[in-house]
């Protein structure tokens, strides 16, 4: 795991702070894990919101994804140009990190934050799940796709969320699936295809990021009232088909 270090570096560009950094008692429980307590969702003011942006910088040798083999998939080997390879640890030609996710993980207050009406999408597109990481919220639909001509089998392994399993035929509309408790990661593999893995960062709250192929992360609207904390996410690194050994790596920025 010593190739594997991560210099979270976060730029706060704040519009207006209230207490600037002062810490409240009422903040610091973590937001991770449990759904917050009814409260009056009164809109964010703009006024007082704010704009997290930064960047996730990759230190050592930057390993190269494992080539991934498909030949048992003949109709997923022929809708990649090039070899195909594990994106567990994906370094940026700018020496950036992609695929992490990063959230607000304190500092949000009691404020509730109701699940979108829009889905979240994850697409299975050349026996690979699309994207390798994403987020959502608790309650709202994840719309499971299956755009390939083979069947994959959408297995969720989560730890406080109902583990499922569920087939998904060539054709076959969107599987539906919700998360009923927070969670971050949870793992989602493909019984059929033991190199497809994503992992999904479930939240009570809108407020994340995966960064890009610039290894950059933004979220705006941030109704900041203090301190708050970011937290960068990465997947664990793993042989296909074998369940992670090490929890997720983490750095945390203010
Ligand atoms: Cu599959």
């Amino acid at each position: 795991m010593n190739t594997r270090k991560f210099l979270l570096v976060v730029t706060i560009s704040l519009l207006f702070i209230l207490g600037a950094c002062k810490k409240e008692a009422e903040e610091a429980r973590t937001e991770e894990g449990t759904a917050p307590e009814a409260a009056p969702a009164a809109a964010i003011d703009p006024a007082t919101a704010a704009t997290v942006t930064g960047k996730v910088v990759f230190q050592g040798t930057a390993p190269k994804g494992k080539p991934i083999r498909m030949d048992a998939e003949p109709s997923c080997v022929k809708q990649h140009a090039a070899p195909v390879r594990s994106q567990e640890v994906v370094v940026n030609d700018n020496g950036t990190l992609r695929y992490v996710f990063v959230y607000v993980k304190q500092g949000l207050g009691d404020r509730t934050y109701p699940a979108p009406k829009e889905p979240a999408i994850l697409d299975q597109k050349g026996c690979l799940y699309i994207p390798h990481v994403a987020g959502l919220q608790v309650g709202q639909e994840l719309h499971v796709l299956n755009s390939d001509p083979t069947t994959h089998n959408v297995h969720e392994v989560p730890k406080n969320n109902p583990d499922r399993n569920q087939s998904q035929s060539p054709g076959a509309g969107p599987l539906m699936i919700r998360f009923p408790k927070a969670e971050v990661m949870v793992p989602v593999k493909c019984n059929q295809h033991p190199w497809m893995r994503t992992y999904l960062g479930v939240l009570t709250h809108p407020f994340f990021s995966v960064t890009n192929q610039n290894g950059a992360f933004t979220k705006g609207s941030l109704p900041l009232r203090g301190r708050s904390t970011t937290e960068g996410d990465a997947p664990p690194r793993q042989t296909p088909g074998v369940p992670p050994a090490t929890s997720p790596a983490r750095r945390k920025g203010c």
